[in-house]
């Protein structure tokens, strides 16, 4: 071992696997990348399958060269219907931690078949057995972002309820507040309440990892908070970014059929009405990736030329908290296995 030089301290003072999973923050970048890239060939063609299986081929080959030793719990499926990065599929190279891996290869395949804003290649990654294990089910969710009280908001209050709170939180109007909600019929009721305290509603089409990690901005993209039904595992990715970032949400998986609870019960969940909180959905140290594929809010979309592809990816570690926005120019092609 190379002996320290004068004056600079032998003394680790970072955890060894706490070192590692600083340069894993890194290596994780490059799985959504290469995931973003593959399905960025895809934008608009209009082949949403062609698209997802593309960002799965990738992530997963890239996934299989981190040093993790890990498992998907929030993935492209069970193993019967999903032939790759399957719930429970086993992932990276073995010589490392060993860690849960929650993944998105195509957030919003719709967004990127169509070619429409917000499509993101997406992932998180926590010490094992602290991703909450959840199966593909709808989701109720509440989020906002940092620096309100706890229990500002809740998933069973009514919408009015949340709004006026929320905005007396902030020290404003209702009407000055934004929800970002899906656009389903589903959420009719709920858009109605929300407008009828005069607060405004931004309707998205897909894509509420991305319209959850607004709400840690508002700032910027002046969403207050989100509220609505969408899909568990985007839950679940979303709740990682914000236990890096700040913020409140609030979830509770909709298991309203018998074969639904059942999944969910030999998925380890035993309350199947249980309200999650961030901590709940992920409770341990986390990193959350996300590379934009078509432009959007959150992040840039993929560019092309002959010489150079551009990504912008945003990395998250829930340790320090730090966020760091990573635009890359890749010049070796080869990397992404394009043909
Ligand atoms: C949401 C949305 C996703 O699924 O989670 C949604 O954010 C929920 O399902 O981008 P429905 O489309 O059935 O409402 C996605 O659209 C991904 O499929």
């Amino acid at each position: 071992m190379n002996k320290p030089r004068a004056g600079v301290t032998s003394h680790i003072t970072v955890h060894p696997e706490i070192a590692l999973e600083r340069v894993l923050s890194l290596e994780i970048v490059r799985v959504t990348e290469r995931a973003a890239v593959s399905a960025a060939r895809l934008t608009g063609r209009g082949n949403e399958k062609a698209a997802d299986q593309a960002a799965v081929d990738a992530m997963r080959r890239e996934l299989n060269k981190l040093p993790i030793d890990g498992t998907v719990v929030i993935g492209e499926g069970e193993r019967d219907e999903a032939p790759m990065l399957f719930i429970g599929e086993k992932v990276g190279n073995k010589h490392g931690p060993k860690v849960d891996i929650a993944v998105d290869p195509l957030e919003g395949t719709t967004l990127c078949a169509k070619d429409m804003p917000g499509a993101i290649a997406t992932m998180a990654m926590a010490e094992a057995g602290t991703l909450l294990n959840a199966p593909d089910v709808y989701m109720e969710k509440i989020a906002i972002g940092p620096g309100y009280a706890d229990g500002v908001v809740d998933l069973d209050a009514p919408p009015e309820e949340n709004i006026r709170r929320l905005a007396a939180a902030k020290g404003v109007q209702p009407h000055e507040i934004t929800a970002l909600i899906l656009d389903r019929p589903r959420h009719a009721d709920l858009i109605a309440g929300v407008r009828g305290t005069g607060a405004a509603v931004r309707l998205i089409t897909d894509g509420d990892v991305a319209g959850v990690i607004h709400t840690a901005d508002a700032a910027n993209t002046n969403i207050d908070i989100y509220m609505g039904v969408g899909g568990a595992p985007e839950g679940v990715l979303a709740a990682a970014a914000l236990r890096c970032i700040g913020g409140q949400m609030q979830c509770r998986l909709v298991l309203d059929t018998e074969e639904k609870r059942t999944r969910a019960a030999q998925m380890g969940i035993k309350d199947p009405r249980k309200k999650y909180e961030i901590k709940d959905m992920v409770s341990g140290d986390c990193l959350f990736s996300a590379t934009g594929v078509t432009d959007g809010a959150l992040l840039r979309g993929v560019r092309s030329n002959q010489k150079v592809i551009t990504t912008e990816t945003v990395v998250m570690r829930s340790v320090t908290g730090t966020v760091r926005w990573i635009r890359a120019e890749h010049r070796q092609f080869e990397k992404f296995h394009l043909d």
